[in-house]
């Protein structure tokens, strides 16, 4: 355990208040040093936590918190506010089943005035606050934290625009360490450096009014001159003059890492009374490990890790993951097709776009955390014949939704949707779980929907989307693959076509992407009870096997459909809805598997997945009591007919 000689006596912000202003570093040392030792053991967001502490300690300094409404953008990098605000013995618990959150929920303390995950949020919810803080004639403060790269998303944009116009006092705190997960990137990013630099500019302004003022007589009027001169020269060139433009206030820049300067900035910003204001703060990824600050691009989230030497601390994995032969692919078939292009929105490791960033980066692009502008940059593209591939998270699809239907699929242009995380996304819980992108893009036209059963057939179906011309998904999940032959050459695969593979009995299993391995070894044990199932690998969800799963509702007694997302508009809704549509909703016995109409925590997704019975076990029970039910009608009919 590291030393607490502060920390063991703050349960809230109150009790940091209650120190005097110089004892505020060893607190963040302090902290700091907690959340190293737990990171190591537990894993987590290291490096962006590391980089927010001294903002988190003066942030609850200077402001009157809860009262005072403190808004983190994400809240990846908030495990400082956490352990100020009474969550210190729960560390050890982030992003475990039962344990805190690794981003902020309202339900889990009075101190996350507003829930994230997702990027770009916080300069909306807070500018909403702060007009119902004035509608109601409160005085308390608003104040939104944000960093670089979530400041350049759209919505933190259009924030400002607004917040601009409406004059309300707001104070949005920019924590600037010129990364996103990856370098930040952008012309956002160009304005922030030259801010940055300007600094010098700055200093250098002030020598030479000093110098002119000490001039005796004339340096009076020199500098009187030299100031207009000099104010239109620094409104020229300073990049604040953009931020005043669009009626913010900047204070800045602060060293981020200084508790002292933050507070003196912070108490200086709450004196703005007629707008809003940005108080722009320096600060370092990963602060306090020489190798976080060194390779902060990695560190941004870690697992598990050896506090001296920094090295990850793995379990050798089986096979590949999903991500990795994603990438690896999508570089194989661009080589072949010079028209395919690469696109990530800020998250060029986490959709293995970075080996295409590496291999071609003239046809690569990191568009920042902008999805919606990802999805219509790719429609432009595919306007003029390239062929773009857009790698999105399942859960950050969302944010691109509209552009989606109106941009791609209502003009039915030839853009290619790869979802990583298609399910359960594990410690990163509810806001990250990729468990809607069935029902959302099943429900628009044009758009042909696939999810492979392994990573091998997710090769294949990368191939056979790059074949098609129109817009079409594919779905894959978190983790590693199953360890099939991903070195043969990738296969065509009819759209629209399932595969069986397993036949008998009067039972079949219908299971889309990555519940069909846990589908086949169910029916492994079934067939050690001697109940005989059919398996389906149903490849797609739009367009439907409609030939396959009729001929299934024609002759089988049950059908069990199986999907790692929600029921409600899901696979199996799907299929329903075909055989409703087909007159033979009578015929045959349906059991939807997939996930009930309620948020699915944090944890482990073999955990999770588990609780909602989506593996080998849980399929197994379902299709016994399934079996039971209809060993049970058939013995009612023959009772009824004796
Ligand atoms: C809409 C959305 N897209 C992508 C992400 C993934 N993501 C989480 S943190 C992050 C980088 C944020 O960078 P910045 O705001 O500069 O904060 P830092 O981590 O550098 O402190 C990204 C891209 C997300 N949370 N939300």
């Amino acid at each position: 355990m590291p030393e607490m000689n502060f920390l063991q006596n703050i349960n809230s912000p109150a009790d940091l208040r209650r120190l005097p202003l110089d004892q505020l570093s060893h607190v963040a040392d302090e902290i700091r040093q907690y959340i190293l030792e737990t990171m190591a053991r537990v894993g987590g967001h290291t490096g962006a936590s590391l980089g927010a502490v001294e903002l988190a300690v003066a942030l609850h300094y200077a402001f009157d918190t809860p009262r005072d409404r403190l808004v983190w953008d994400v809240g990846h990098q908030a495990y400082a506010h956490k352990i100020l605000t009474g969550r210190r013995e729960q560390l050890p618990t982030i992003k475990q089943y039962g344990g805190l959150s690794g981003f902020l929920r309202r339900d889990e303390s009075p101190y996350d005035v507003f829930g994230a995950g997702h990027a770009s949020t916080s300069l909306s919810a807070a500018l909403g606050m702060a007009i119902a803080r004035d509608r109601k004639g409160e005085d308390h403060h608003v104040v939104a934290l944000i960093g670089d790269a979530s400041l350049a998303g759209g919505m933190a944009m259009e924030a400002i625009n607004q917040a601009g116009h409406l004059r309300s006092r707001l104070i949005v705190v920019l924590n600037d360490n010129e990364m996103s997960i990856a370098p930040a990137v952008g012309a956002l990013t160009g304005y922030l450096n030259r801010i940055r630099g300007a600094h010098g500019y700055h200093r250098f302004k002030d020598e030479v009014e000093e110098t002119l003022l000490a001039i005796p007589s004339v340096g009076e009027r020199l500098h009187h001159a030299a100031k207009t001169v000099k104010d239109a020269i620094a409104a020229a060139v300073l990049p604040g003059a953009l931020v005043s433009e669009l009626g913010f206030k900047y204070i800045g820049y602060v060293d981020g890492h200084n508790p002292r300067a933050l507070v003196a900035a912070f108490l200086e910003a709450q004196q703005i009374k007629d707008g809003p204001v940005i108080v722009h703060a320096l600060t370092t990824k990963g602060k306090g490990h020489p190798r976080a600050e060194e390779d902060y691009y990695r560190w941004h989230a870690t697992g598990p890790f050896d506090l001296e030497t920094g090295d990850p601390i793995k379990s050798a994995a089986k096979a590949p993951t999903y991500t990795k032969v994603f990438g690896d692919t999508l570089c194989e078939l661009m080589a072949e097709d010079t028209k395919i292009v690469a696109l990530t929105a800020a998250m060029p490791d986490g959709t293995g776009v970075c080996t295409a960033l590496e291999k071609f980066p003239e046809r690569s692009f990191d568009v920042g955390i902008a999805e919606q502008h990802c999805v219509t940059f790719a429609a432009g593209m595919s306007c003029e014949g390239l062929k773009p591939i857009c790698a999105i998270y399942s859960t950050f699809l969302q944010r691109g939704f509209d552009q989606l239907v109106h941009d791609v699929c209502i003009q039915n242009l030839n853009v290619k949707f790869c979802l990583d995380r298609g399910g359960v996304a594990g410690g990163d819980g509810p806001t990250h779980h990729g468990l809607l992108d069935i029902a959302y893009l099943r429900s628009v036209p044009n758009i042909v929907v696939m999810a492979p059963k392994d990573e091998g057939e997710m090769r294949d179906m990368l191939f056979t989307m790059v074949e098609h011309v129109g817009p079409a998904a594919m779905r894959y999940p978190r983790g590693t693959g199953i360890g099939t032959d991903i070195k043969r050459q990738p296969q065509l695969l009819e759209i629209g076509k399932g595969e069986i593979l397993r036949d008998g009995g009067e039972i079949a299993i219908v299971a889309y992407g990555s519940m069909v391995h846990p589908a086949l070894e169910a029916a492994d044990h079934l067939a050690k009870d001697r109940i005989e199932t059919t398996v389906v690998n149903a490849r797609y969800v739009k367009p439907l096997d409609a030939q396959l799963l009729l001929a299934l509702a024609r002759t089988k007694r049950l059908i069990v459909t199986v999907e790692e997302a929600y029921l409600a508009g899901g696979f199996g809704s799907a299929v329903l809805e075909l055989l409703e549509e087909n007159g033979l909703q009578d015929n045959v016995r349906v059991v939807r598997m997939g996930i009930p109409d309620r948020l699915v925590t944090h944890g482990e997704p073999k955990l999770l997945l588990a609780k909602y019975g989506l593996d080998a076990d849980g399929i197994y029970n379902r299709v016994k009591a399934g079996v039971d039910v209809l060993d049970e009608r058939r013995a009612n009919i023959q009772a009824m007919r004796r």
